[in-house]
């Protein structure tokens, strides 16, 4: 596959080192090009790409965007992508009712998510896309809790459960199916949704200079799996080794999962191990099974 080798990202940024989503967001916005306008909700890094662009609060993402796509529309600029980089902070939680209205409208807009499981931003704070048991600075690790009681909130199934034309998970360790999932976006017509898994240095305790083998370990375990989702019915899967890793290779090198127990490893295991059967299903049959 050929690489795009404009570089759309302005360099330094406001990013740390190794950042995950930095990375995301170089990747994604080469593949979408030149012509378009990306919108941002507060995250970070705060300013990624060179595009035309305009903030709004978390709670009007999904209007911002379809504002500008239909003003587009108005002046006969269908030819411009319109594209929200947010976080999971901006899609699971605080900016999910805006972003379901526009999918339910099935506006032509992007939502790319890059998916660092916190509210990084403001230090931290546990979201609903934080998995079980991880430690944040709302999600402590100490006598009466240890890390976050809750499960990771399934965004994708429920974007796909609005039937949008093209869902997809991607990661920032595969760059080839992240462009090519872009570049196939780029000719649907309609709500499109890229969730990228952006690993966090700082955040999730690892090394700077190890966020692609963090990523890869993430898709190699089954913990995130590569996949696309078309008019919210049929599956196909993207990455389907022989055997999948232990959970354990992806969980140990992280310092937010330092003080999980046998137990607390032995869920994640088993829990991975039932989702990845479902899909596997799900990718033979060509179908969402939720
Ligand atoms: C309604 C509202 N609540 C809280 C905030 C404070 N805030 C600013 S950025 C941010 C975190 C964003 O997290 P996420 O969307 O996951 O992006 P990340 O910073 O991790 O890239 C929060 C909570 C806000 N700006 N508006």
């Amino acid at each position: 596959m050929q690489i795009p080798l404009e570089e759309l990202t302005i360099t330094p940024g406001s990013a740390c080192q190794g950042c995950g989503a930095a990375l995301a967001a170089r990747l994604a916005f080469k593949a979408i090009g030149p012509n378009a306008i990306r919108h941002r909700v507060p995250c970070c890094p705060d300013s990624t790409t060179a595009h035309p662009s305009a903030s709004s609060v978390f709670e009007s993402g999904g209007a911002m965007l379809t504002g500008t796509w239909r003003g587009l529309k108005a002046i006969g600029r269908t030819d411009v992508q319109v594209v929200g980089f947010f976080g999971d902070g901006g899609t699971y939680d605080i900016g999910l009712q805006s972003l379901s209205a526009a999918a339910e409208r099935n506006e032509n807009i992007w939502v790319i998510t890059k998916d660092n499981e916190a509210y990084m931003n403001t230090g931290n704070q546990r979201s609903g896309a934080t998995p079980i048991f991880a430690r944040t600075s709302t999600t402590p690790v100490g006598s009466v809790t240890k890390g976050k009681q809750m499960r990771k909130k399934q965004i994708a199934k429920i974007f796909a459960a609005h039937g949008i034309p093209y869902l997809a998970t991607a990661s920032v360790g595969y760059p080839e199916d992240l462009i090519a999932k872009i570049n196939y976006g780029k000719t649907v017509k309609g709500f499109k949704m890229l969730i990228i898994q952006s690993p966090c240095p700082v955040g999730w305790r690892y090394d700077g200079s190890k966020t692609i083998e963090m990523a890869r370990l993430g898709v190699q375990t089954g913990i995130w799996p590569l996949y696309e989702i078309i008019d919210g019915e049929k599956l196909k899967l993207n990455y389907k080794p022989r055997e999948l890793k232990p959970v354990t290779e992806y969980l140990k090198p992280q310092a937010r999962f330092r003080h999980l127990t046998d137990d607390n490893i032995s869920l994640i295991q088993e829990e991975t191990a039932k989702e990845w059967e479902t899909l596997l299903k799900s990718d033979e049959l060509g179908r969402v099974l939720l």
